[in-house]
């Protein structure tokens, strides 16, 4: 086993903060990710909290300020599950970063996505408890870890607006795939929005605040902003360029490997594909000529409307060198655009430039 109980074929971009994601065979083919394949992405050490004697905080613009424990939480409020992937705004970083240099950013591959079975409460239930005021436009969330990337440093933090806070898919976990919420995905409990780029899900949870502006805290109001190609990130300031919320259409390859050899003829690709908040996944097509011509992969159905969903397609490969690209498409008619080139941002997010893998047949 590796770091934090995750497998030792992580690719493992830094130990401290911790920053690791699947290689693509480890994602490929499964719906739900097991917990020790799950990528993790972290801006500051991994706390070590103790259950009992956490609590959660629910203020800010509420009629009764509520203090819970892990037992009144499942005592006061309607369990629920729900099957939801997370991706990460970083994700297929690398893809930008070969365009043009990103200092001081991971460059990640297509696995900081990953698909759980979580379990907890529903947010919306817990605002209501608490008498959440009409003023309430965005709900903000607050964790104990100190992240030093953040300037100046400070405990992680983000929010989401009232109107997607009040959603049933939106929970406050405290089990992923059956199990209690390991240290690493933010046990005892975080926040899970699906949907949402993975910034917003915040782990370790200590307060829920009802308030009128989102978060000003750095990785909200500074951080995972989509800047104009030629601002300089180191002098961004707060509300600089595009805040993420929802994530991008995207999608990738994910078997064969980026670098397979296999033998020429009929071989299986397959992959996943992510429509983001309340779009959906309309088609998936194969290119084998640079996007001259097309062929439709079968998409598999999701376990819930929150998840990737899983594409195949048989195609024959010739001998020699092929790229294969994968494009997906959504129930709103947009399609994911050719180049990362013209994607290149300054913190290098949301690359959902067509997915392409070189496999070589002999
Ligand atoms: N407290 C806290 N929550 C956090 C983070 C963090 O560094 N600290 N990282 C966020 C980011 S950017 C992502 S993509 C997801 C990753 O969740 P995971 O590590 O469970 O995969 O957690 C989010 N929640
Ligand atoms: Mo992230």
């Amino acid at each position: 086993m590796g770091l934090w109980g995750k497998r030792d074929d992580m690719v493992v971009h830094e130990r401290e903060p911790f920053n690791a994601e699947p290689l693509r065979g480890a994602l490929a083919g499964r719906q739900e990710t097991p917990v020790d394949t799950f990528y993790s992405r972290n801006h500051g050490p991994i706390p070590a909290i103790d259950p009992a004697a956490w609590r959660l905080r629910v203020g800010g613009l509420v009629a009764r300020v509520l203090e819970l424990s892990l037992k009144d939480l499942r005592a006061r409020f309607d369990q629920v599950e729900v099957v939801a992937t997370l991706q990460c705004a970083g994700n297929r970083r690398a893809g930008l970063a070969a365009v043009r240099d990103i200092p001081g950013e991971d460059p990640w591959g297509p696995g900081a996505t990953s698909t759980a079975r979580w379990s907890g409460v529903r947010l919306a239930d817990v605002l209501a408890a608490a008498g959440l005021r009409a003023q309430a436009t965005h709900i903000a969330f607050a964790a104990p870890d100190v992240s030093h990337l953040a300037d100046p440093p400070q405990p992680y933090g983000g929010s989401i607006p009232t109107t997607k806070a009040q959603g049933p898919e939106v929970l406050l976990a405290w089990a992923m795939n059956g199990r209690p919420l390991p240290p690493v995905h933010g046990g005892p409990l975080r926040a899970v929005v699906p949907g949402w780029i993975g910034a917003r899900s915040v782990k370790w949870l200590t307060s829920v605040t009802a308030q009128t502006q989102p978060s000003d805290n750095y990785f909200q109001a500074t951080a995972y902003r989509i800047l104009p190609a030629e601002a300089d990130p180191d002098h961004a300031g707060p509300g600089d360029g595009i805040s993420l919320g929802p994530i991008a259409l995207n999608c990738d390859i994910l078997s064969p490997d980026d670098g397979a050899h296999l033998s020429p003829g009929p071989a299986e690709i397959t992959g996943y594909a992510l429509a983001g908040d309340d779009r959906s996944v309309a088609r998936v097509d194969v290119s084998l000529d640079e996007g001259l011509s097309w062929r439709q992969a079968e998409l598999d159905r999701p376990d819930s409307p929150w998840t990737w969903q899983l594409w195949h397609i048989t195609l024959d490969l010739p001998v020699g060198e092929t790229q294969v690209i994968a494009r997906a498409w959504d129930c709103t008619g947009a399609v994911m655009p050719e180049s990362p080139a013209h994607l290149w941002n300054p913190k290098g997010y949301a690359n959902n430039s067509w997915a392409r893998a070189r496999v070589t047949c002999r």
